[in-house]
């Protein structure tokens, strides 16, 4: 049976119109866009779940606050305020705001990553990734083996792996591993909560080496959350206690406050240690602005220290997890699988399963992708082959991922129960003739990130299935 979800803990004052196009317009946008749903644009949507980073509704007292937002250059009144909210929330001794997530990354890795030193986590998510790689640096993925199948439901799935830590720890050793990370909720494996008492594990063992330990802190309110249903002895803690626990056990974090901080932009980065404070405010300075404002207005500031709390209101979360069930459920009762137990953010939906008769190297996710913008006008991602699929300079073959998926993600407070149901609907549509659906081939493909800018074309079904 659909779990119900908690009533919305809101109401709408503000409404932004959206528009359904019909279908043959619908099919003149795929093929300008060379059926790539990057390149399209957002106004050609009815629903759009590409991501949940800055797309969510901010608050009225979050609107109120920006009316007060000070944008005076040095020592404003907008950081002040921040600096309560983050202090009060996170607890570290030093914090500087950044202009977005993968910025606090960047800085983080300038500071301390050397050419050819590691740095691990359960997963990265690809900007961490990015920019350790962009340092010279070796990231890697260590998160327990459950993560990688699709059925298995692990109520921690983004636990990080504690054996393959310490042997990792042991083989490369304290000075090529300038710090340790992981990732609440973890993302790149669907969400997936991780415990605290893995988190506490994570912190003793690379503490036992003197490796600094980083949070990457995107979704911990829902990770926090996710320990208060899930994790026995955490049941009448409140959210925001199990988040103080949480972030005691670390050396600092990384977050991007497009998510749990509910806001259209920004970031934070927060450390104990008073040299490394230097080196960020340093970094900072040359890259992104001066410290109390760290590329961001001061109204941003404003925004941020109220969504801090607003992310953390159990009201909120019980309804924001809610709806994700909720989604992933009724996907579910359609016969189509997705990845459980469903995570914090978004629903990712099993593309290889659905179409069996689309090869990997047609890209059975980016067809979904592509039937569900025809279908309902509806934007998901692909996270797949098209994403992820990469030749092996060695063997010079290709490698593929494990799992072809279309991510839903859910952006905060903005979507009713209707747009759910009207997204699950359009799926059970897709499966009806899902042996019609071809597969695609790129027109045009970049190196890296290609799955941003490139384009394709759908294969004729009589090819695809031969
Ligand atoms: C998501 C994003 C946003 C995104 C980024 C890149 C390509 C497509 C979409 C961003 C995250 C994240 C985690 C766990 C750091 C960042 C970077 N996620 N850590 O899932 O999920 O933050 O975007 O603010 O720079 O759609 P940033």
């Amino acid at each position: 049976m659909t779990p119900i979800y908690p009533p919305e803990p809101f109401r709408i004052k503000v409404v932004e119109p959206i528009r359904l196009i019909p279908p043959e317009e619908r099919e003149l946008k795929l093929i300008e866009a060379g059926y790539n749903l990057f390149l399209m644009k957002a106004e050609d949507m009815f629903i759009d779940l590409l991501t949940d980073s800055g797309t969510g509704a901010m608050s009225q007292e979050q609107w109120a606050a920006i009316m007060r937002g000070d944008e005076s250059y040095a020592g404003a009144r907008s950081f002040v305020r921040l600096e309560a909210a983050v202090q009060d929330v996170f607890g570290f001794k030093h914090f500087v705001p950044t202009h977005q997530g993968r910025a606090a990354e960047n800085i983080l890795a300038a500071c301390r990553v050397k050419p050819g030193q590691w740095v691990p986590s359960n997963m990265h998510f690809d900007t961490t990734d990015a920019n350790i790689r962009a340092r010279g640096g070796r990231p890697a993925n260590l998160v327990i083996d459950e993560a990688h199948d699709p059925e298995n439901r692990h109520p921690f799935k983004g636990n990080m792996d504690l054996a393959k830590l310490r042997a990792f720890i042991e083989k490369y050793g304290r000075e090529q591993i300038p710090f340790g990370m992981i990732t609440v909720t973890n993302n790149a494996g669907g969400g997936q909560p991780v415990s605290m008492a893995n988190i506490k594990a994570v912190a003793d063992l690379y503490h036992e080496f003197d490796i600094p330990f980083f949070i990457d802190a995107a979704r911990y309110a829902e990770n926090c959350y996710f320990i208060k249903q899930r994790e026995p002895g955490y049941e009448s803690k409140s959210v925001k206690e199990i988040a103080h626990e949480m972030f005691s056990l670390a050396d600092g974090m990384t977050m991007s406050a497009k998510k749990d901080a509910i806001v259209n932009i920004g970031g934070l980065l927060c450390v104990n240690d008073d040299a490394l404070f230097q080196d960020i405010k340093n970094e900072l300075i040359l890259r992104e602005g001066f410290p109390t404002y760290g590329g961001l207005a001061g109204r941003d500031l404003d925004a941020m220290a109220v969504g801090l709390y607003e992310g953390l209101d159990e009201a909120y979360l019980s309804y924001r997890l809610g709806q994700t069930a909720y989604l992933a459920a009724r996907i579910n009762e359609a016969g189509i699988q997705t990845i459980q137990p469903t995570g914090g953010h978004g629903v990712y939906v099993n593309a290889g399963a659905l179409f069996p008769h689309i090869p990997n190297y047609e890209f059975p996710a980016q067809a979904l992708a592509v039937e569900l913008y025809r279908e309902g006008a509806i934007r998901g991602v692909e996270i797949g082959s098209v994403m992820f699929a990469c030749l092996d300079p060695e063997t010079g073959l290709w490698h593929y991922p494990k799992l072809e998926l279309l991510r839903l993600a859910i952006p905060r407070r903005t979507y009713t129960q209707s747009h759910l149901d009207y997204v699950a609907d359009t799926l059970a549509n897709i499966k009806d003739r899902a042996h019609s659906v071809s597969g695609y081939r790129f027109t045009y493909a970049p190196e890296l990130l290609r799955h941003f800018t490139a384009r394709f074309e759908p294969l004729a079904l009589e090819v695809a299935s031969a």
